[in-house]
């Protein structure tokens, strides 16, 4: 059945994040008086060709206010919103690119795009009288499933203050029977993590998506420490138990000529894919985001040749969410996953198109969160309705990141029939 849907008012609100810099909440009021609300996430480690945040400058929040972006959306984006009617969430999406006018959201701001598109989804889902992940499914075309989840319990890079080079290591509770269990899991993980740093003198607080920060440095030390906490919490660390995703996130310490500094050395290209290696064989890692600098794309090539076959390689900052990059990169085989992240495209249709592009490919699709993030559960709904299987969003603490977890604690309580985990890789 058509949906015709009419939008009788828009607010948007200045808000924090979780790392206390100001976001936009949107919220659009229908004319069954339903609110369908969203708010940006925004993040620190970002690609150099992600969709453009605007801010305000100036003195009140270093600059990084967003009353302006608030004065667009309820100066510019509800009137043309308000007094027609919506056929589809690419019609929103058009209409957002064509105020905006520019390649990159730089107009109007991806964050007041993103916000929009997402409080617009949650609106046609409800006029379709769906839940958002059925309504996401059925845009799709795909089958929903619930997601391993990738806990991020020890940070680096960007996201902490320690010297470690390398931004994220994760648990994936690849071989729960389902997404409570898997979520059991990554809890006591974190918990012999925490108990296991404590007895070393090593704990010292959290980064910014709730993963400890202790002083280390090596991505050994942080890899035998996680395989130790899943040893203490019961679990055997392996790629079909409880396994090991890594984010380098190597635009932090690398270079597009395939240079890379970290722990007070430099590494050219075939160090580093020596250690990759290496660290494949030692450890039980099954995913591997940005290894390489966005640019360095003979280094990308050459580890999906190397390690693909039993490794998942995910292009996070190399393709933005980015479908046209997708198929550049699936032609180029430079990986063979990608990252979905909803602010980096802009709008919700270029978050499909990216999922469609992967499937189109064969590849992993792995949800995630931004480190900068909100209590908005959008990222939980498009994992499941898109059936990738993987989503990563922090670690199983502090509010902004369990919030996406506990919304797909709740989907799978309602529905226990949706499968659990990992899709069969093509
Ligand atoms: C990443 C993300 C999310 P940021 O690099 O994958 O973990 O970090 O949001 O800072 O880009
Ligand atoms: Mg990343």
């Amino acid at each position: 059945m058509p949906i015709a849907l009419q939008i009788a008012r828009v607010d948007a609100l200045q808000i924090l994040d979780s790392r206390g810099r100001p976001t936009l909440q949107v919220a659009l009021t229908l004319d069954d008086g339903f609110v369908a609300a969203a708010a940006a996430p925004s993040g620190a480690s970002t690609g150099e060709n992600e969709a453009v945040e605007v801010r305000d400058g100036g003195p009140a929040f270093g600059g990084a206010g967003v009353a302006g972006v608030v004065r667009t959306v309820a100066g510019r984006i509800g009137p043309a919103l308000t007094g027609r009617t919506w056929g589809t969430i690419g019609d929103v999406d058009d209409l957002l690119r064509e105020l905006d006018g520019t390649e990159n959201f730089s107009g109007i701001g991806s964050n007041a795009s993103v916000a929009v598109s997402i409080a617009a989804a949650r609106a046609f889902a409800h006029a379709a009288g769906a839940e958002v992940w059925r309504w996401v499914a059925e845009a799709l075309g795909t089958t929903p499933r619930l997601p391993v989840p990738n806990f991020n319990v020890l940070n680096g890079g960007a996201h902490a203050p320690n010297r470690l080079a390398f931004q994220e290591f994760m648990v994936a509770p690849i071989g729960a029977r389902t997404f409570a269990d898997a979520v059991r899991a990554g809890a006591e993980v974190y918990a012999a993590l925490r108990g296991r740093l404590r007895a070393q003198g090593k704990l010292a607080g959290v980064g910014d998506e709730g993963g400890f920060a202790p002083d280390i440095e090596a991505p050994q030390e942080a890899l035998d420490l996680l395989v130790g906490a899943i040893e203490d919490a019961g679990y055997t660390p392996s790629r079909t138990g409880v396994a090991i995703a890594m984010d380098p996130a190597a635009n932090g310490f690398g270079t597009r000529t395939g240079t890379y500094v970290f722990s007070g050395c430099e590494h050219d290209r075939d160090e580093m894919l020596d250690l990759y290696a290496e660290l494949v064989r030692d450890y039980p890692v099954w995913s591997l985001e940005d290894p390489f600098h966005e640019g360095d794309h003979d280094s990308w090539r050459a580890i999906t040749a190397h390690l693909g076959d039993g490794v998942q390689i995910v292009g996070d900052d190399l393709y933005v969410t980015s479908a046209e990059r997708i198929d550049r990169g699936a032609a180029q085989r430079e990986t063979n996953a990608v990252l979905i992240k909803p602010n980096q495209t802009g709008t919700v249709s270029g978050t499909f198109d990216a999922l469609r592009a992967a499937g189109r490919h064969a590849m992993g699709a792995m949800v995630s969160h931004r480190s900068g993030e909100t209590l908005d559960t959008f990222i939980a709904d498009l994992v499941v309705g898109a059936g990738t299987g993987q989503i990563k969003s922090g670690a199983p603490s502090r509010g902004e990141r369990v919030a996406k977890y506990n919304r797909l604690l709740e989907i799978e309580a309602a529905e226990p029939a949706l499968p659990y985990g990992l899709t069969p890789r093509a």
